[in-house]
Protein backbone atom coordinates (compact mmCIF):
# COMPACT_ATOMS: atom_id res chain seq x y z
CA UNK A 1 0.00 0.00 0.00
CA UNK A 2 1.54 3.44 -0.89
CA UNK A 3 1.96 5.94 2.49
CA UNK A 4 -0.71 8.00 3.14
CA UNK A 5 -2.90 10.34 0.75
CA UNK A 6 -4.30 13.65 1.92
CA UNK A 7 -7.06 15.99 0.50
CA UNK A 8 -7.66 19.44 1.03
CA UNK A 9 -11.33 19.92 1.15
CA UNK A 10 -10.67 23.78 2.90
CA UNK A 11 -8.70 25.37 1.61
CA UNK A 12 -5.59 27.99 3.19
CA UNK A 13 -8.03 30.57 1.58
CA UNK A 14 -11.33 29.19 2.74
CA UNK A 15 -9.83 29.35 6.45
CA UNK A 16 -8.54 32.25 6.06
CA UNK A 17 -12.17 34.14 5.00
CA UNK A 18 -13.85 31.79 7.88
CA UNK A 19 -11.23 33.12 10.81
CA UNK A 20 -11.90 36.82 9.40
CA UNK A 21 -15.97 36.01 9.55
CA UNK A 22 -15.60 34.57 13.13
CA UNK A 23 -13.47 37.05 14.08
CA UNK A 24 -15.95 39.78 13.14
CA UNK A 25 -18.35 38.09 14.43
CA UNK A 26 -17.14 37.43 18.24
CA UNK A 27 -15.10 40.17 18.39
CA UNK A 28 -17.69 42.66 18.15
CA UNK A 29 -20.19 41.07 20.06
CA UNK A 30 -20.58 41.71 23.91
CA UNK A 31 -19.69 39.87 25.28
CA UNK A 32 -16.83 39.05 22.76
CA UNK A 33 -16.20 35.50 22.09
CA UNK A 34 -14.34 33.06 19.28
CA UNK A 35 -15.47 29.53 18.72
CA UNK A 36 -12.62 26.66 19.41
CA UNK A 37 -11.74 25.65 16.14
CA UNK A 38 -9.40 28.74 15.68
CA UNK A 39 -7.25 27.16 18.67
CA UNK A 40 -5.76 24.46 16.51
CA UNK A 41 -2.35 25.76 14.45
CA UNK A 42 0.05 23.32 14.54
CA UNK A 43 1.04 24.44 18.33
CA UNK A 44 -2.48 24.42 19.27
CA UNK A 45 -2.94 20.71 18.15
CA UNK A 46 0.31 20.19 20.11
CA UNK A 47 -0.78 21.67 23.15
CA UNK A 48 -4.18 19.74 23.03
CA UNK A 49 -2.20 16.57 22.98
CA UNK A 50 0.21 17.94 26.00
CA UNK A 51 -3.34 17.98 27.93
CA UNK A 52 -4.33 14.81 27.34
CA UNK A 53 -1.28 13.61 29.39
CA UNK A 54 -2.21 15.85 32.47
CA UNK A 55 -3.23 14.08 35.31
CA UNK A 56 -6.15 16.59 36.08
CA UNK A 57 -7.24 15.86 32.41
CA UNK A 58 -8.97 12.52 32.92
CA UNK A 59 -11.30 12.44 29.63
CA UNK A 60 -8.58 11.26 27.62
CA UNK A 61 -8.14 8.18 30.00
CA UNK A 62 -11.51 7.59 30.56
CA UNK A 63 -12.36 7.18 26.50
CA UNK A 64 -8.88 4.97 26.57
CA UNK A 65 -9.94 2.79 29.14
CA UNK A 66 -13.61 1.89 26.97
CA UNK A 67 -12.29 1.66 24.09
CA UNK A 68 -9.49 -0.97 25.43
CA UNK A 69 -12.25 -2.85 26.73
CA UNK A 70 -15.06 -2.25 24.04
CA UNK A 71 -12.96 -2.47 20.58
CA UNK A 72 -13.54 -6.26 20.38
CA UNK A 73 -17.42 -6.19 20.73
CA UNK A 74 -17.66 -2.90 18.42
CA UNK A 75 -15.61 -4.84 15.67
CA UNK A 76 -17.53 -8.06 15.46
CA UNK A 77 -20.42 -5.85 15.97
CA UNK A 78 -19.93 -3.00 13.43
CA UNK A 79 -17.81 -4.95 11.15
CA UNK A 80 -16.68 -1.59 9.41
CA UNK A 81 -15.23 -1.60 5.33
CA UNK A 82 -14.17 1.79 6.46
CA UNK A 83 -13.26 4.08 9.58
CA UNK A 84 -13.84 7.77 9.53
CA UNK A 85 -12.67 9.53 12.04
CA UNK A 86 -14.01 13.30 12.72
CA UNK A 87 -11.73 15.53 14.27
CA UNK A 88 -9.06 12.88 14.44
CA UNK A 89 -6.18 15.30 15.45
CA UNK A 90 -3.42 12.43 16.83
CA UNK A 91 -5.52 9.48 16.15
CA UNK A 92 -3.52 8.18 18.95
CA UNK A 93 -7.04 6.43 20.86
CA UNK A 94 -8.10 4.95 17.12
CA UNK A 95 -5.42 2.70 17.04
CA UNK A 96 -7.06 0.43 19.39
CA UNK A 97 -9.94 0.54 17.04
CA UNK A 98 -7.64 -0.57 14.08
CA UNK A 99 -5.86 -3.39 15.96
CA UNK A 100 -9.41 -4.99 16.93
CA UNK A 101 -11.00 -4.23 12.80
CA UNK A 102 -7.39 -5.79 12.07
CA UNK A 103 -8.15 -8.65 14.03
CA UNK A 104 -11.42 -9.88 12.14
CA UNK A 105 -8.63 -10.94 9.04
CA UNK A 106 -7.02 -9.88 6.37
CA UNK A 107 -9.02 -8.03 3.24
CA UNK A 108 -10.21 -10.18 1.29
CA UNK A 109 -13.12 -10.95 -1.20
CA UNK A 110 -13.86 -8.67 -4.68
CA UNK A 111 -16.33 -5.07 -4.06
CA UNK A 112 -19.13 -4.59 -5.40
CA UNK A 113 -20.36 -0.92 -5.99
CA UNK A 114 -17.99 0.49 -2.93
CA UNK A 115 -19.34 -2.35 -0.58
CA UNK A 116 -17.19 -5.41 -0.23
CA UNK A 117 -18.22 -8.63 -0.13
CA UNK A 118 -16.92 -11.94 0.71
CA UNK A 119 -16.89 -14.78 -1.59
CA UNK A 120 -19.83 -16.41 0.28
CA UNK A 121 -21.95 -13.09 -1.16
CA UNK A 122 -22.13 -11.75 2.59
CA UNK A 123 -20.99 -8.23 3.55
CA UNK A 124 -17.28 -9.21 4.76
CA UNK A 125 -17.10 -5.87 6.60
CA UNK A 126 -13.23 -6.40 6.75
CA UNK A 127 -11.53 -2.42 7.01
CA UNK A 128 -9.91 -1.07 3.90
CA UNK A 129 -9.54 2.00 4.56
CA UNK A 130 -9.33 5.00 7.39
CA UNK A 131 -9.95 8.34 6.75
CA UNK A 132 -8.87 10.76 9.52
CA UNK A 133 -10.88 14.24 8.80
CA UNK A 134 -9.59 17.68 10.58
CA UNK A 135 -8.74 20.90 10.22
CA UNK A 136 -5.43 21.07 11.90
CA UNK A 137 -3.49 20.22 8.52
CA UNK A 138 -0.08 19.80 10.09
CA UNK A 139 -1.46 17.03 13.03
CA UNK A 140 -3.27 15.36 10.39
CA UNK A 141 -0.55 14.74 7.95
CA UNK A 142 1.92 13.42 10.84
CA UNK A 143 -1.34 11.13 11.94
CA UNK A 144 -1.88 9.94 8.75
CA UNK A 145 1.42 8.74 8.11
CA UNK A 146 2.07 7.53 11.46
CA UNK A 147 -0.76 5.61 10.52
CA UNK A 148 -0.13 4.02 7.37
CA UNK A 149 3.69 3.09 8.40
CA UNK A 150 1.96 0.95 11.53
CA UNK A 151 -0.87 -0.54 9.50
CA UNK A 152 0.49 -1.10 5.85
CA UNK A 153 -2.85 -3.10 4.42
CA UNK A 154 -4.54 -0.27 5.29
CA UNK A 155 -5.24 2.38 2.59
CA UNK A 156 -5.16 5.73 4.81
CA UNK A 157 -6.48 8.89 2.63
CA UNK A 158 -6.51 12.32 5.29
CA UNK A 159 -9.19 15.08 4.62
CA UNK A 160 -8.48 18.26 5.85
CA UNK A 161 -12.12 19.48 6.29
CA UNK A 162 -14.20 21.74 8.40
CA UNK A 163 -16.90 19.26 10.00
CA UNK A 164 -19.33 22.30 10.78
CA UNK A 165 -19.38 24.02 7.30
CA UNK A 166 -20.18 21.07 4.82
CA UNK A 167 -20.34 17.94 6.14
CA UNK A 168 -19.33 14.87 3.65
CA UNK A 169 -18.35 12.10 4.94
CA UNK A 170 -15.68 10.31 2.92
CA UNK A 171 -17.14 7.46 0.51
CA UNK A 172 -15.28 4.24 1.22
CA UNK A 173 -16.39 0.92 1.63
CA UNK A 174 -19.87 0.04 3.52
CA UNK A 175 -20.81 0.09 6.04
CA UNK A 176 -19.03 3.09 7.49
CA UNK A 177 -18.17 3.71 11.16
CA UNK A 178 -17.75 7.24 12.16
CA UNK A 179 -15.67 8.22 14.86
CA UNK A 180 -15.73 10.93 16.50
CA UNK A 181 -13.85 11.38 20.01
CA UNK A 182 -12.53 12.87 22.78
CA UNK A 183 -15.51 14.44 23.21
CA UNK A 184 -15.37 17.24 20.91
CA UNK A 185 -18.97 17.20 19.95
CA UNK A 186 -19.50 19.20 23.55
CA UNK A 187 -17.57 22.24 21.80
CA UNK A 188 -20.46 22.64 19.65
CA UNK A 189 -22.78 24.77 21.29
CA UNK A 190 -26.52 23.46 21.18
CA UNK A 191 -28.01 24.73 17.76
CA UNK A 192 -24.88 23.54 15.97
CA UNK A 193 -25.00 20.28 17.47
CA UNK A 194 -28.15 19.51 15.93
CA UNK A 195 -27.50 20.84 12.37
CA UNK A 196 -23.73 18.51 12.66
CA UNK A 197 -25.83 15.42 13.80
CA UNK A 198 -28.82 16.08 11.28
CA UNK A 199 -26.08 16.40 8.06
CA UNK A 200 -24.08 13.73 9.34
CA UNK A 201 -27.34 11.31 9.28
CA UNK A 202 -27.94 12.53 5.88
CA UNK A 203 -24.54 11.86 4.72
CA UNK A 204 -24.74 7.87 5.84
CA UNK A 205 -26.91 5.04 4.55
CA UNK A 206 -29.39 3.48 7.11
CA UNK A 207 -27.76 1.06 9.00
CA UNK A 208 -24.23 2.91 9.32
CA UNK A 209 -22.54 3.98 12.16
CA UNK A 210 -21.73 6.73 14.53
CA UNK A 211 -19.33 5.83 17.46
CA UNK A 212 -19.46 9.40 19.64
CA UNK A 213 -17.18 10.01 22.51
CA UNK A 214 -19.01 12.67 25.40
CA UNK A 215 -18.06 13.29 28.73
CA UNK A 216 -20.28 13.27 31.66
CA UNK A 217 -21.77 15.57 34.20
CA UNK A 218 -19.64 15.19 37.26
CA UNK A 219 -18.87 17.06 40.51
CA UNK A 220 -17.92 20.50 39.52
CA UNK A 221 -14.56 20.33 41.24
CA UNK A 222 -13.36 17.32 39.21
CA UNK A 223 -14.83 19.38 36.13
CA UNK A 224 -12.93 22.89 36.58
CA UNK A 225 -9.82 21.15 37.67
CA UNK A 226 -9.56 19.21 34.14
CA UNK A 227 -9.92 22.48 32.56
CA UNK A 228 -7.89 24.68 35.27
CA UNK A 229 -4.66 22.08 35.39
CA UNK A 230 -2.28 23.19 37.99
CA UNK A 231 1.17 23.09 35.34
CA UNK A 232 -0.68 25.97 33.35
CA UNK A 233 -0.73 24.37 29.85
CA UNK A 234 -4.61 24.63 29.36
CA UNK A 235 -3.76 28.42 29.94
CA UNK A 236 -1.46 28.13 26.87
CA UNK A 237 -3.67 26.24 25.05
CA UNK A 238 -6.17 28.81 25.89
CA UNK A 239 -4.07 31.90 24.67
CA UNK A 240 -3.32 30.06 21.95
CA UNK A 241 -6.30 32.01 19.70
CA UNK A 242 -4.64 34.64 20.64
CA UNK A 243 -1.46 33.95 19.02
CA UNK A 244 -3.39 32.16 16.04
CA UNK A 245 -5.33 35.86 15.47
CA UNK A 246 -1.60 37.82 15.82
CA UNK A 247 -0.28 35.48 13.53
CA UNK A 248 -3.49 34.78 10.55
CA UNK A 249 -4.94 38.38 10.69
CA UNK A 250 -1.85 40.67 11.99
CA UNK A 251 -2.99 41.28 15.25
CA UNK A 252 -1.47 43.05 18.43
CA UNK A 253 -3.03 41.16 21.45
CA UNK A 254 -0.50 40.36 24.11
CA UNK A 255 -1.48 36.83 25.22
CA UNK A 256 0.39 37.41 28.60
CA UNK A 257 -1.63 40.24 29.39
CA UNK A 258 -4.68 37.48 29.69
CA UNK A 259 -5.69 35.08 32.56
CA UNK A 260 -7.15 31.87 32.00
CA UNK A 261 -10.84 30.77 33.21
CA UNK A 262 -12.17 28.26 33.60
CA UNK A 263 -16.16 28.30 34.61
CA UNK A 264 -18.78 25.33 34.96
CA UNK A 265 -22.24 26.77 34.26
CA UNK A 266 -24.78 24.59 36.17
CA UNK A 267 -27.65 25.52 34.33
CA UNK A 268 -26.26 24.79 30.61
CA UNK A 269 -24.30 21.84 32.25
CA UNK A 270 -20.93 23.17 29.73
CA UNK A 271 -17.31 24.56 30.97
CA UNK A 272 -16.65 27.64 29.88
CA UNK A 273 -13.61 29.01 29.26
CA UNK A 274 -12.71 32.78 28.84
CA UNK A 275 -9.85 34.56 28.68
CA UNK A 276 -10.08 37.78 31.10
CA UNK A 277 -7.96 41.20 29.94
CA UNK A 278 -5.46 41.69 33.32
CA UNK A 279 -5.75 45.38 32.14
CA UNK A 280 -7.59 48.12 30.12
CA UNK A 281 -6.21 47.10 26.24
CA UNK A 282 -6.66 48.37 22.54
CA UNK A 283 -6.28 45.67 20.21
CA UNK A 284 -5.79 46.36 16.02
CA UNK A 285 -7.12 43.68 13.97
CA UNK A 286 -5.49 44.66 10.68
CA UNK A 287 -6.72 41.93 8.48
CA UNK A 288 -10.35 42.58 9.25
CA UNK A 289 -10.10 46.44 9.70
CA UNK A 290 -10.99 46.32 13.24
CA UNK A 291 -9.96 48.14 16.48
CA UNK A 292 -11.69 46.83 20.02
CA UNK A 293 -11.27 47.68 23.17
CA UNK A 294 -11.00 45.22 26.20
CA UNK A 295 -11.30 46.90 30.39
CA UNK A 296 -10.08 45.18 33.04
CA UNK A 297 -11.08 41.78 34.10
CA UNK A 298 -13.54 41.71 31.22
CA UNK A 299 -13.91 38.13 29.82
CA UNK A 300 -14.04 36.65 26.54
CA UNK A 301 -15.40 32.94 25.85
CA UNK A 302 -13.11 31.09 23.21
CA UNK A 303 -14.63 27.52 24.44
CA UNK A 304 -17.64 25.80 26.07
CA UNK A 305 -17.00 21.90 26.57
CA UNK A 306 -20.17 20.47 27.03
CA UNK A 307 -20.96 17.58 29.58
CA UNK A 308 -23.90 14.90 29.26
CA UNK A 309 -25.99 12.06 30.61
CA UNK A 310 -27.38 9.38 28.48
CA UNK A 311 -30.91 10.57 28.26
CA UNK A 312 -29.42 14.06 26.67
CA UNK A 313 -27.25 11.74 24.55
CA UNK A 314 -29.90 9.17 23.20
CA UNK A 315 -32.57 11.80 22.74
CA UNK A 316 -30.63 13.99 20.30
CA UNK A 317 -28.87 10.90 18.48
CA UNK A 318 -32.85 10.06 17.88
CA UNK A 319 -34.00 13.99 17.40
CA UNK A 320 -31.05 13.56 14.34
CA UNK A 321 -31.97 9.75 12.80
CA UNK A 322 -29.81 7.56 15.10
CA UNK A 323 -30.54 4.71 17.52
CA UNK A 324 -28.43 3.93 20.18
CA UNK A 325 -27.27 0.92 19.74
CA UNK A 326 -24.68 0.45 23.15
CA UNK A 327 -23.89 2.93 25.81
CA UNK A 328 -20.21 2.07 27.51
CA UNK A 329 -18.89 3.77 30.24
CA UNK A 330 -15.37 4.06 31.85
CA UNK A 331 -15.83 1.82 35.47
CA UNK A 332 -15.88 5.17 36.78
CA UNK A 333 -18.48 6.59 35.38
CA UNK A 334 -16.70 9.73 33.92
CA UNK A 335 -16.98 9.32 29.92
CA UNK A 336 -19.01 7.59 27.48
CA UNK A 337 -19.11 5.92 23.99
CA UNK A 338 -22.26 5.66 22.16
CA UNK A 339 -22.44 3.20 19.43
CA UNK A 340 -25.49 4.28 17.58
CA UNK A 341 -26.88 3.38 14.10
CA UNK A 342 -28.36 5.61 11.22
CA UNK A 343 -32.05 4.58 10.99
CA UNK A 344 -32.88 3.93 7.49
N1 LIG B 1 -10.07 13.10 18.51
C1 LIG B 1 -8.82 13.44 19.15
C2 LIG B 1 -8.54 14.96 19.12
C3 LIG B 1 -9.52 15.79 19.91
S1 LIG B 1 -9.03 17.50 19.91
C4 LIG B 1 -8.81 12.94 20.55
O1 LIG B 1 -9.84 12.42 21.01
O2 LIG B 1 -7.78 13.02 21.21
C5 LIG B 1 -10.21 18.16 18.79
C6 LIG B 1 -9.77 17.95 17.35
O3 LIG B 1 -10.84 18.38 16.50
C7 LIG B 1 -8.54 18.75 16.96
O4 LIG B 1 -7.64 17.93 16.26
C8 LIG B 1 -9.08 19.86 16.08
O5 LIG B 1 -8.17 20.30 15.09
C9 LIG B 1 -10.32 19.22 15.49
N2 LIG B 1 -11.36 20.17 15.13
C10 LIG B 1 -11.89 21.13 15.92
N3 LIG B 1 -12.88 21.77 15.27
C11 LIG B 1 -12.95 21.21 14.03
C12 LIG B 1 -13.80 21.43 12.90
N4 LIG B 1 -14.73 22.39 12.92
N5 LIG B 1 -13.62 20.65 11.80
C13 LIG B 1 -12.65 19.66 11.79
N6 LIG B 1 -11.83 19.41 12.84
C14 LIG B 1 -11.99 20.17 13.94
C1 LIG C 1 -11.26 18.67 22.17
N1 LIG C 1 -12.12 18.92 23.32
C2 LIG C 1 -13.03 17.80 23.55
C3 LIG C 1 -11.42 19.33 24.54
C4 LIG C 1 -12.41 19.47 25.70
O1 LIG C 1 -12.16 18.85 26.74
O2 LIG C 1 -13.42 20.15 25.56
C5 LIG C 1 -10.66 20.61 24.33
C6 LIG C 1 -10.05 21.12 25.59
N2 LIG C 1 -10.22 22.32 26.08
C7 LIG C 1 -9.55 22.44 27.20
N3 LIG C 1 -8.96 21.30 27.47
C8 LIG C 1 -9.24 20.46 26.47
Amino acid sequence: MPPATVEIRHTPEQAAEALRADALTGLTSMPKWLPPKWFYDARGSELFEDITRLPEYYPARAEREILAERAPELATVTRPGALVELGSGSSVKTRLLLDAFSANGPPDGPTEGGTSVAPSGTPSGTLREFFPLDVSEQALREAAHAIAETYPALRVHGVVDDFTSSLAVPDGSRPRLVAFLGGTIGNLLPDERAKFLTSLRDALDGGEWLLLGTDLVKDPDTLVRAYADSQGVTGEFNRNVLHVLNAELGADFVPEAFTHRAVWDERQEWIEMRLRADRDMRVTLPGIGLEINFTEGEEMRTEVSTKFRREHVASELATAGFELHSWWTDAAGRFALSLARATP
